[in-house]
């Protein structure tokens, strides 16, 4: 975490401890402010504060505020706020930061019921007394509850993103020990879940190298960035590995910090990682099972049953071969295994069992095992266009050219500059000027990348949908656009209806080209909005708008299921990235996933057209 997230994240809480305890509006405003200016710096506050008048010169600082932040980056924290901590339980804090509920509620449930915790919480809706307060009502209850549920999950689970980068640095790790021969990530991360309760390794040493299974497991203990050994043996250990969200704009945030999944020193979020060695002849057999889901094994282990045969994590096995070699009393720990059907390779498992390979994202007994005949899922290196991204204009960080040369560095042919429209202010949105002057740029970086490298860059914008579902820009102006992705950002708690009719109206519109995170959620963090999905499929398809999976791991919207309704609605996709900065375009393998979850065929996925097609549909709307 940077330093400015640091003491941004102290000025906060500061201000959130004095509301809690019923202070004074002026102060409370003073540091919410503060704490916004030094999270919106783009310089290092911690070389700022080496002078006063520096700080005092920011918009938002005052005198007090500017001597807590000197304290604050001088000692690593505030008096101020260690004597407010000690007088407001950090369960409070936690009810505080439930999404929609304010400070008013949270300090009369503590004040007038003594509620400083989440199980307090739930106790005093079960036995009524929550209802004694002023304003709640069942409508308000219910609203908690859905907020508790999502706090709770956060606690135990992690983002794909954070995580897969975790699972990357282990296996990067001991892929140097010379005796490894495979080392995969299986479990919910293989599956591509949104999110991840644990992190599950496997590895398999190479042939005559199995004794050094102890050493490999020495070596993960001692990795960098393990804070616990929760179990060593010779062939597992369970660690706990620091998670770092770091270097995005959604990592590292306190949620995430207060949570159960932050060790007890505080170095930040952990996730557990399991890794385990097992035969190499039983590869296959242990992808298979460790990688889930628990009901896909389920059922995959009764169709071995009804075959006479047994399926573990060691191979597939006769069944009779298999109980005789268990009673002789053989331990099963590999090293002493019968002969198997199968094991070495999953696909070798699924074939002897006759069921049609499925993808590890399909692993989830939504239907796999009725498929007869298997279609090809889409894969990362099918997509060749970009088509959501924003550079400096708006809130990127990259210029039109450094975009684009990304882009074909990727290996795409083409890339939409889509930066925000004028609306979204905080995003530095384009009015309606800027944005002519914007497509004449974008167009000359076209001239000029064209020639130069074959790429195709297109002038679009992310163009607000507002509440009433109309457009942020007239229609002449959307018209000179060659693609137009149409995204809500704003009022994401309207009821359906509302939220169904606003969407529903974007889509109708006849120049938009793309549907942007259709519902606003945020993973583990916001519901976002909840239309009725089947009827935005059914006018996607009319309208021919492709409605997108927004790549990034915070997002994932639409999500696994509701890309499963869209596939069977009939309605394109666009899988995007949504790029702000140079390492969004590596978030694309979490879209691709989140598509695989949802049965997802290239065919359909306007992401994967070659230029003429995709050239030719964009154009259709002009
Ligand atoms: P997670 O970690 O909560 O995100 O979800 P998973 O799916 O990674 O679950 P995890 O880590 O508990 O176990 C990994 C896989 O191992 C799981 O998908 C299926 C398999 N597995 C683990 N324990 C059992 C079990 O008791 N029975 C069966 N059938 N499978 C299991
Ligand atoms: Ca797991
Ligand atoms: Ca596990
Ligand atoms: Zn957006």
């Amino acid at each position: 975490m940077s330093t400015n997230e640091q003491v941004a994240g102290k000025l906060e809480a500061i201000a959130q401890m004095m509301e809690l305890l019923g202070e004074d509006g002026f102060r409370v405003n003073a540091h919410n402010r503060a704490s916004r200016a030094v999270a919106g710096l783009a310089e290092d506050v911690a070389v700022l504060a080496n002078s006063r008048e520096a700080l005092l010169a920011i918009d938002g600082i005052g005198p007090k505020t500017a001597d807590k932040i000197i304290e604050c980056v001088r000692t690593g924290t505030i008096a101020e706020y260690e004597e407010l901590s000690a007088k407001v339980p950090v369960g409070v804090r936690e009810i505080l930061a439930l999404p929609g509920l304010g400070p008013k509620t949270a300090r009369a449930m503590w004040q007038i019921l003594g509620i400083d915790s989440f199980a307090k919480l739930k106790a005093a809706i079960a036995d009524g007394s929550l209802k004694t307060l002023p304003r709640m009502g069942d409508k308000a209850i219910a609203k908690i509850n859905e907020a508790m549920a999502m706090a709770a999950e956060t606690a135990q689970r992690h983002w794909i993103g954070p995580a897969w980068t975790v699972a990357q640095r282990v296996i990067g790790e001991l892929k140097k020990h010379g005796s490894v021969a495979r080392i995969e990530p299986a479990g919910s991360m293989r599956r591509g879940k949104e999110t991840v309760g644990d992190l599950d390794i496997l590895v398999a040493l190479k042939e005559g190298k199995e004794a050094d299974a102890e050493a490999l497991i020495a070596m993960a203990c001692k990795m960098a960035g393990v804070t616990q050994v929760i179990s060593a043996g010779v062939t597992r250990a369970s660690l706990r590995v620091l998670v770092d969200a770091g270097g995005t704009r959604w990592g590292g945030d306190e949620q995430a910090e207060n949570s159960g999944a932050t060790t007890a020193h505080s170095k930040g979020p952990t996730i557990q990682t399991d890794v385990r060695v097992v035969p190499l002849r039983s590869f296959g057999a242990a992808m298979q099972y460790f990688t889930g889901s628990k009901d896909h094994n389920v059922r995959l282990r009764a169709l071995a049953q009804d075959q006479g045969l047994t399926l573990n994590e060691w191979g597939l096995f006769d069944d009779a071969i298999w109980k005789k070699h268990h009673t002789k009393g053989k331990v099963e720990d590999g090293t002493d295994l019968p002969k198997a059907v199968a094991g070495a390779d999953e696909e070798g498992i699924y074939a002897a069992l006759k069921v049609a390979f499925p993808q590890p994202e399909q692993r989830e007994d939504r239907g796999e095992f009725d498929v007869k005949q298997p279609t090809r899922s889409i894969e990362l290196a099918d997509i060749k266009a970009e088509l959501h991204a924003h550079t400096t204009a708006s809130d990127g960080a990259m210029t039109i050219e450094q975009l684009a040369r990304m882009a074909h560095a990727r290996g795409f042919h083409t890339i939409a500059v889509t930066d925000h429209s004028q609306s979204s202010t905080i995003a530095g949105g384009l009015k309606p000027d800027r944005l002519r002057k914007h497509i004449d740029d974008v167009h000359s970086v076209h001239a000029k990348l064209h020639k130069e490298l074959g790429i195709t860059v297109l002038a679009g914008s992310e163009v607000d949908i507002l509440t009433d579902g109309s457009l942020d820009y007239k229609d002449d102006l959307l018209a000179q656009l060659d693609v137009v992705v149409a995204s809500p950002h704003a009022a994401l708690t309207q009821d359906t209806e509302a939220a169904t009719k606003r969407l529903l109206k974007a889509i109708e519109h006849p120049l938009v080209h793309i549907l942007g995170h259709p519902t606003g959620r945020l993973v583990m963090r916001r519901g976002g909005l909840s239309p009725d999905m089947a009827r935005l499929f059914a006018a996607a398809k009319q309208h021919n708008v492709a409605m997108e999976i927004n790549a990034h791991w915070m997002r994932l919207d639409l999500r696994d299921t509701h890309v499963r309704q869209a596939v069977n609605a009939g309605c394109v996709i666009a899988i995007d990235c949504d790029v702000h900065a140079p390492s969004d375009y590596d978030n694309l393998r979490f879209g691709v996933m989140t598509a695989r979850r949802g049965w997802l065929t290239a065919d359909i996925c306007i992401n994967t057209w070659d230029a003429k097609k995709l050239h030719a549909w964009l154009k259709s709307k002009r």
